[in-house]
């Protein structure tokens, strides 16, 4: 029982994060390029120049949420460090790193493409160098039996696009993400077939992410609907390219408890799942729900659509539903509840469940349950394509890590989804640990917040050899695998 014997385990980056070579095969400038480090309670901040040529900085919060002013660009400050630029170096270690994701037996892995490096500015243009990469990358994989599971948006853009348009606020930028994702399509057409369109689209709120240079709800949601209809279109395409593609939304998923058996407090956290759950009405069921059509209105936010936008929405919809799930949240309408201290995605402490040493709960039954309630509403297979530990590593003397901690948290993770499927029914077709190698983190910047079970000598410093070094997770992660998650 359990677990499919095809059951997809494997591991989850995104180039942004990880790849680097940002100046290297021809491949244009991302808005991730400007945003810095951040770290050690240091906001990440996106440095631009303004039309009148002053260098600004603005900061990007823990959930990625950040813009700059009208008109303003993105700005490469060469006495600064960027993170993303390098990154952990996925560019010219991939053979390497994939070895050893083939030593632990992964079924698949899964990253992102750098649209950049595709198209430089993102308009209607090839760079050969880049496909071929991706080529390389993929040829690399599938000699090991690895599938690519392929991000085709990963909080990044072409640069050009966010100065020159606001990014997605503009209609074009469908046209021109849609050939994209022709190219790309075609060009991996024997070689991808799984794939999911936009990361974590219930999070999109920023510059960095979408372009956009104002992050009020009109601007939002006019660019959030730009985003469906592209999503749509892509996910008809795939299909027509391949019937074999498998296309699937992928939605950050934080679920929330009412604090306490007060109505209004379970009222509460009802509307703030249906802030997620929205994404997935759309992306799944083909329509915007009226309870946020209410809202819509309410905010006074009117969107712009085609007539032929909703047709596309209800025709393109998804193969299967991609999640994050790291914690649970709480909700309240106590003015007295407990607060939790400059927390951006937790605002209520809940007692019951114990932090990292970012102040992320660690909740595994929060994770079955919400594999039970989305499976109940959508009745889609569900891979979990991002779950993990973030957490500070210690080398040892003789460079051993002992990452107990992530163990124990992966271990209960897992154990929740055997009772999602076991006890509860639930279709789960895989499973990525996010950073599976060490990688930039999204929310800090930082090297520091580590995931993986291969260590990167990589520091916030800018200093590191950028030598792979196994974990103790490593071999445990490996012994899963090779049990199909009987043994944890
Ligand atoms: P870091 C919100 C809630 C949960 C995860 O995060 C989130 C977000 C949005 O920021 O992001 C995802 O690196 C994201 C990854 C990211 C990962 O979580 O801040 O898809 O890119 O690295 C972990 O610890």
């Amino acid at each position: 029982m359990s677990f499919k014997n095809d059951f997809l385990w494997g591991g989850a980056t995104a180039a942004n994060q990880y790849e680097g070579g940002f100046q290297s095969g021809g491949r244009g400038l991302s808005t991730m390029d400007a945003v810095t480090g951040g770290g050690h309670g240091i906001p990440r901040t996106i440095t631009y120049r303004t039309k009148e040529g002053k260098i600004g900085t603005s900061p990007v919060d823990s959930t990625m949420s950040g813009t700059v002013p009208e008109g303003a660009v993105g700005y490469i400050d060469p006495d600064v460090y960027y993170p993303s630029h390098v990154a952990t170096d996925f560019y010219n270690n991939y053979k390497e790193d994939i070895a050893l994701f083939a030593e632990m037996g992964f079924k698949c892995f899964r990253m992102s493409i750098n649209w950049s490096r595709i198209c430089p500015n993102g308009m209607y243009e090839v760079n050969e160098e880049g496909l071929s990469f991706y080529d390389d990358v993929f040829n690399e994989l599938l000699k090991y039996d690895i599938q690519p599971v392929i991000t085709l948006n990963h909080f990044d853009m072409p640069m050009y696009l966010a100065d020159h348009y606001s990014g997605w606020s503009s209609r074009e930028v469908i046209d021109y993400f849609v050939y994209f994702c022709e190219l790309v399509f075609k060009r991996y057409k024997n070689k991808v077939k799984y794939w999911m369109t936009f990361n974590e689209i219930n999070v999109l709120t920023s510059w960095t992410q979408i372009g956009i240079h104002d992050n009020s709800p009109q601007t939002v949601y006019q660019a959030l609907h730009h985003i469906f209809v592209a999503s749509a279109k892509v996910v008809l395409l795939g299909h027509k390219i391949n019937p074999e593609n498998q296309i699937g939304m992928m939605v950050a998923c934080t679920p929330s408890y009412p604090m306490t058996c007060d109505p209004n407090d379970v009222l509460e956290a009802l509307q703030f799942n249906r802030n997620r759950e929205f994404f997935m009405d759309i992306q799944v069921k083909g329509y915007y729900p009226e309870y946020k059509l209410a809202a819509l209105r309410s905010l006074g936010v009117k969107i712009e659509m085609d007539d032929r936008d909703l047709d596309l929405i209800r025709k393109g919809t998804v193969d299967y539903i991609g999640l994050s799930y790291y914690m649970s949240t709480v909700s309240s309408t106590d003015p007295n509840a407990e607060r939790t201290e400059g927390n951006q995605f937790l605002a209520y402490k809940n007692p019951y469940l114990e932090t990292s040493d970012w102040g992320w709960t660690v909740d595994p039954v929060g994770l079955r349950i919400s594999l039970v309630q989305i499976y109940d509403r959508y009745h889609l297979p569900i891979f979990i394509v991002e779950n993990g530990f973030g957490a500070a590593d210690h080398v040892e003397a003789d460079g051993s890590i002992h990452d107990d901690y992530r163990i124990k948290y992966l271990q209960e993770h897992i154990q929740a989804m055997k009772d999602a499927v076991d006890i509860d029914g639930v279709n789960l077709i895989g499973y990525t640990p996010w950073g599976c190698i060490d990688i930039v983190s999204a929310g800090t910047g930082e090297m520091k917040k580590r995931y993986g079970f291969i260590y990167v000598e990589r520091f916030d410093d800018g200093t590191g050899d950028f030598s792979r070094k196994k974990k103790k997770s490593f071999d445990w992660y490996s012994k899963v695998i090779a049990t199909n998650g009987e043994k944890l």
